[in-house]
């Protein structure tokens, strides 16, 4: 059994509190579901076995490039975030690891991985970071990192790619996220082809030291830091990429990383339909690339997005195994109870996305009658699932409700005697 953060006896004496009601509601929408044909032990197993891993710069306290405004008992380095993913694992039990950033997580990968392993936690991805310049590196990123001009810059930003790898192959990860800022503030700076090819170049030596058994994750993102023209800008260049690079190399979706407006649903499903979606980095924007918490804004699109995952998971698509994370910047919140609940989120629209009567929407879609497909996909949005989350928590061992729990527990009040405060100044990056 491995060790966890928050006293087991209170999350048992918390869900004692709401279990009757628990079940109440539970057995009410097991009859709603059963009028329409839906078994809701068999959504609730599958809900359980849903998993999204949790961002380890997450659990800090974000920033904007304006101020940062740390909260008491941030964690120091990664062995307390460690500590902060085991207890939204512990209270949520969706999810189980941790996608790490290096050189932000630089550590003996020895005791990374033990440290993992005593809470019950895995690593997901790996992220590289060549869109700063880190103590002790000979070449600026300033001007682009595995796009740039100079042949030992790129070598550089190379290098530190294939340093994640290894961290990644020691601590028992299985994937390369690779998201660069690299692009131009100033029509004419950059040439887009010869800026592409170089950035091609690159790839295919980090591609060329993937484990046989890795997946590569490119991220793309429209703008920002690059405010003219961004090397990887959409999911069109983000294809072209995943098709040069070869059948280990995949495409990932940021919701943020798009212009606004976009039909993200869309993209997943060209990406499944060509066997190139890797993955998601989730989050909620109302600008850009706001870093939002999943579903604040709109839980709709997080919802259709499902729909499209939910659609592909049951047409069996060969090789169709999308990682799901969380990329999110908390500059308001305890990053905890914002991450609890946005892995709730992220599950919430996959549990809706089930019940999609799939049979109908075919024949709505059939028929044309585009009134009656939306009704079938709103039908299933409009459900609350609320209780087949919460009594799949029950089940495995988390909290009913886990920001109640959280906070009972008192654990931020006890990390921030631990942990001392954080220095407030200076901009954040994420
Ligand atoms: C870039 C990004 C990318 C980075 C993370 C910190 O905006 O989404 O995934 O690794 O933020
Ligand atoms: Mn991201
Ligand atoms: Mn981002």
């Amino acid at each position: 059994m491995s060790e966890q953060p928050i006293d087991t006896d209170l999350v048992a004496r918390e869900n004692a509190a709401r279990q009757s009601a628990l079940e109440r509601d539970y057995e009410a929408l097991g009859e709603q579901l059963d009028r329409r044909g839906i078994p809701i032990d068999a959504i609730r197993d599958k809900v359980a076995a849903f998993a999204v891993a949790i961002p380890s710069w997450g659990v800090g306290t974000g920033g904007t490039r304006f101020a940062r405004f740390p909260g008491p008992g941030e964690p120091r380095d990664i062995f307390d975030k460690i500590e902060d993913c085991a207890v939204i694992h512990q209270l949520t039990r969706a999810t189980p690891t941790i996608s790490l950033h290096i050189p932000w997580d630089r550590a003996e990968p020895a005791l990374l991985k033990e440290a993992a392993a005593r809470r019950g936690l895995a690593f997901d991805a790996m992220n590289s970071n060549t869109f700063q310049d880190h103590p002790g590196q000979h070449h600026s990123y300033k001007f682009g990192s595995l796009s740039h001009t100079d042949a030992a810059t790129r070598a550089q930003a190379v290098e530190h790619n294939l340093e994640c790898i290894e961290i990644g192959r020691a601590i028992g990860s299985k994937a390369l996220t690779v998201w660069i800022g690299d692009g131009s503030n100033f029509p004419g700076q950059s040439d887009f082809a010869r800026a592409f090819e170089r950035y091609l170049d690159s790839m295919k030596q980090i591609y060329a030291a993937l484990p046989e058994d890795w997946r590569l994750f490119t991220e793309h993102k429209i703008y920002e830091p690059a405010f003219y023209s961004t090397v990887v800008q959409d999911w069109g260049t983000n294809y072209l990429i995943a098709r040069e690079l070869g059948e280990k190399a995949f495409c990932l979706v940021d919701l943020g990383h798009h212009a606004p407006n976009v039909n993200i649903e869309m993209i997943v499903s060209r990406l499944i339909q060509f066997g190139k979606l890797g993955g998601f980095h989730f989050n909620d924007s109302k600008y850009g690339d706001d870093d939002l918490d999943a579903g604040v804004i709109d839980p709709y699109r997080l919802f259709l997005i499902f729909n499209e995952l939910v659609a592909a998971e049951r047409r069996a698509v060969p090789g169709f195994a999308p990682a799901h994370m969380l990329d999110q910047s908390h500059n308001v919140t305890d990053p905890i109870e914002s991450l609890m609940l946005s892995a709730v989120e992220v599950t919430r629209a996959y549990a809706q996305a089930l019940l999609v009567d799939r049979t109908a929407l075919d024949a709505f879609q059939e028929e044309n009658d585009a009134l009656m497909a939306s009704e079938t996909l709103k039908t299933a949005f409009r459900t609350d699932v609320g209780p087949v989350l919460a009594m799949a928590r029950l089940r495995s061992g988390g909290a009913v409700d886990p920001v109640a729990a959280y906070r009972a527990s008192g654990y931020r009040r006890k990390v921030a005697d631990e942990r001392p405060a954080a220095r407030g100044t200076g901009g954040g990056i994420v």
